[in-house]
């Protein structure tokens, strides 16, 4: 039985800016004995049906935006004999769909760290369960990312997170419901060890934290560091900008008050587009205080850390 853990997609560009970060902890979280598993990122290349054998499994991860395209290789797989598992956001909210429409053998809910070992163990046995509660586990139990099956050269950044779960309730946004309101922080050491491997495995990578709306953890390190804490803000009379030492007051409409604004402009548009203009100013004048040449900031993609 091999497994294959693919990212579905509809077009495939040959690069990608961001890893898929999903992938690579689901193979951290594929133990050893069923070797390494297969991985396919649909955004770089087209899924190769051929390469499933009958019986084995194929975990495909769907948020709401690629569910279709991962349906489409579900049943493709059943066809061949393998064993679909779907996961993720969209498996998430909507567990009951990739069986109706995805063939699938199995669905997991919530977090696949722990809960992934259980599904293969069971398939291996030839009687996988429908659904598989993966809940939302502790932040110590967050599988690091195998860094070294990333191709070489596909990706510009490595996506690595510290945190999941936000406590805010955004009426647009599914992380609260997913990843729950309570923020699982995990331990510095696994964290700066996933860092330190990716540099290794991908020396080219940039690091990008995919954290869960980590504003409040943000300024908190800052804090804790002794640092002070400028904040950007649409909302200066909000409690998070009322703890910072400074505020700058962007007057612009944010994702927050989209429902209830009539722009004629997409939700948050307003307020991104003065940041970027207050950050273009802004740059070339850090650059020159910090003594830094303009191609080291070219290299980082304008990142002045
Ligand atoms: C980083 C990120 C991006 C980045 C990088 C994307 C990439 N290539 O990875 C960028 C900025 C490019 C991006 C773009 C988009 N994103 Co985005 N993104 C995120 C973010 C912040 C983190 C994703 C992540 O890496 N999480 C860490 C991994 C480990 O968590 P995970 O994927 O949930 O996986 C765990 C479980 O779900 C499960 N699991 C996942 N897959 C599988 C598969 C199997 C078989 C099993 C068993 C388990 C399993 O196990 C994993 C480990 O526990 C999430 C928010 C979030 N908290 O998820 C939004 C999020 C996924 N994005 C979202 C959206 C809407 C988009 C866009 C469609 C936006 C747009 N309009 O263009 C695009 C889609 C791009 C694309 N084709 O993928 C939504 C999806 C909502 C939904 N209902 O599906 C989210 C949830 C944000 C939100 N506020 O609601 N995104
Ligand atoms: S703060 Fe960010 S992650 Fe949290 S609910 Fe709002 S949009 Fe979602």
């Amino acid at each position: 039985m091999r497994v294959h853990l693919v990212n579905p997609s509809d077009v495939s560009f040959g690069v990608g800016v961001i890893t898929p970060r999903w992938l690579y902890v689901l193979a951290g979280a594929t133990p050893r004995s069923y070797g390494d598993p297969v991985i396919s990122d649909e955004t770089l290349e087209s899924f190769q049906i051929d390469q499933v054998a009958p019986g084995d499994v194929v975990g495909i991860g769907i948020h709401t935006s690629n569910a279709w395209r991962g349906y489409e290789i579900g049943r493709l797989v059943k066809e061949q004999g393998g064993l679909p598992v779907f996961g993720g956001i969209h498996a998430t909210l909507f567990p009951e769909e990739p069986l109706v429409r995805g063939g699938a053998a199995a669905v997991v809910r919530g977090d696949g760290d722990l809960a992934w070992a259980d599904v293969l163990s069971d398939c291996a046995e030839g009687k996988p369960k429908l659904l598989y509660e993966g809940g939302s586990i502790e932040a110590a139990d967050f599988a690091p990312a195998r860094w070294d099956l990333v191709p070489k050269g596909s990706y510009m950044w490595g996506s690595v997170q510290t945190v999941r779960g936000c406590p805010k309730h955004c009426s647009f946004c599914s992380v609260w419901r997913t990843d729950g309101q309570a923020p699982r922080q995990r331990p510095v050491d696994p964290v700066v060890d996933e860092v330190v491997e990716l540099r290794r495995q991908v020396p080219a990578a940039n690091v990008l934290v995919v954290d869960d709306g980590s504003t409040d953890d943000t300024a908190g390190v800052a804090r804790r560091a002794g640092a002070s804490v400028l904040m950007l803000t649409a909302q200066p009379q909000a409690p998070l900008p009322q703890q910072a030492d400074w505020r700058v007051y962007l007057p612009a409409q944010t994702m927050a008050e989209a429902e209830a604004s009539s722009s004629a402009q997409a939700m948050g548009s307003a307020f991104e587009q003065a940041l970027w203009i207050l950050f273009d100013a802004l740059v070339p004048r850090l650059q020159a205080a910090t003594g830094q040449r303009a191609n080291d900031v070219r290299q980082r993609h304008t990142n002045l850390e």
